[in-house]
């Protein structure tokens, strides 16, 4: 089935919240960036504006430099402390807690290391997660491009076969699925692709990156092929745009929506946080989760 989406489409409310139980929980493995535009900072603001209780782990924490161009100055938090933050965290919502367990959603972000990574897929593979959304975070500006590659290697070879939605951007969309996009038929083929290779829902994101009015997504996992539209805004991407979509996928599903319907709300949500973004000294606009108020 193919069809296709605007943003028109009214964002969900809570609804999936049961008020007796209190509201859904979700966890976000994620670094911090300093200035509240990405990472960890901009899922909690997500997870808050859909009425989702957030849980943050911290993986690193990167601060830009205006000294040098913006570029990340990254530091990984403690294998040992990223352990612990797991293992407080799934006692005191997950299974572990002998309570019921009400938390089972988890999103990804920067991780950053390889060492990090074998952490995290060893604490997930401890876990039961009903919902693991990948936002695969590739390249951090300014990483070593070596250290780098090892990063996209073990992401590939250890986290993303436990993913069960991955949202990649254009680039990482190349390079999960080795094809290159340069227009919507080369952004679903990349889709298919990444299905195939993961058996997640894959959300790809065209974004200001494919030429066109529109910024373009592709929805497939699998069944369903669908395309997500909203007309530009600007031709530069804003930061924690990407952050923010996983982040409202995650929040949707934690609150039992569908994958395609968390799809399209994080969709609606993002594009109007983009057009009410927050301007600052850096050279770009942050988005601002609570632009659909
Ligand atoms: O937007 C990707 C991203 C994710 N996580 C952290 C980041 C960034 C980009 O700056 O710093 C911590």
């Amino acid at each position: 089935m193919t069809s296709t989406a605007s943003d028109s489409a009214a964002l969900a409310a809570p609804a999936h919240n049961d008020a007796a139980a209190g509201p859904a929980v979700a966890l976000t493995i994620a670094g911090s960036e300093a200035t509240g535009g990405a990472g960890a900072q901009a899922d909690l603001k997500t997870f808050q504006e859909l009425g989702v209780f957030g849980i943050a782990n911290l993986t690193c924490i990167v601060s830009f430099d205006p000294q040098d161009n913006w570029n990340h100055r990254f530091v990984p938090v403690d294998q040992q402390v990223i352990a612990h933050q797991l293992e407080a965290t799934t006692a005191a919502y997950g299974a572990a807690s002998g309570a019921p367990s009400v938390l089972d959603t988890v999103k990804i972000g920067m991780l950053g290391s390889p060492a990090t990574i074998s952490t995290v897929a060893e604490a997930l593979a401890r876990s039961a997660f009903e919902n693991v959304v990948l936002d695969p975070v590739l390249i951090c500006k300014g990483q070593e491009p070596g250290h780098a590659l090892d990063t996209d290697q073990a992401l590939k070879a250890q986290i993303l076969p436990l993913a069960t939605f991955v949202t990649p951007n254009h680039f990482e969309a190349e390079s999960l699925s080795g094809l290159e996009i340069t227009d919507l038929e080369s952004l679903k083929a990349a889709a298919v692709r990444i299905h195939e290779l993961s058996g997640a829902a894959v959300l790809a994101k065209g974004g200001v990156r494919l030429a066109g009015p529109d910024a373009v997504d592709v929805y497939y996992d699998g069944e369903t092929l669908e395309v997500l539209s909203a007309p530009k805004v600007g031709d530069v991407a804003v930061s924690g745009a990407g952050c923010s979509l996983a982040a409202a996928v995650t929040a949707e599903l934690a609150k039992g929506a569908t994958p395609l319907e968390a799809a399209r709300t994080a969709k609606t949500f993002v594009t109007a946080g983009i057009r009410n973004r927050v301007a600052s000294g850096a050279p770009f606009d942050a988005l601002w989760q609570g632009g659909p108020r």
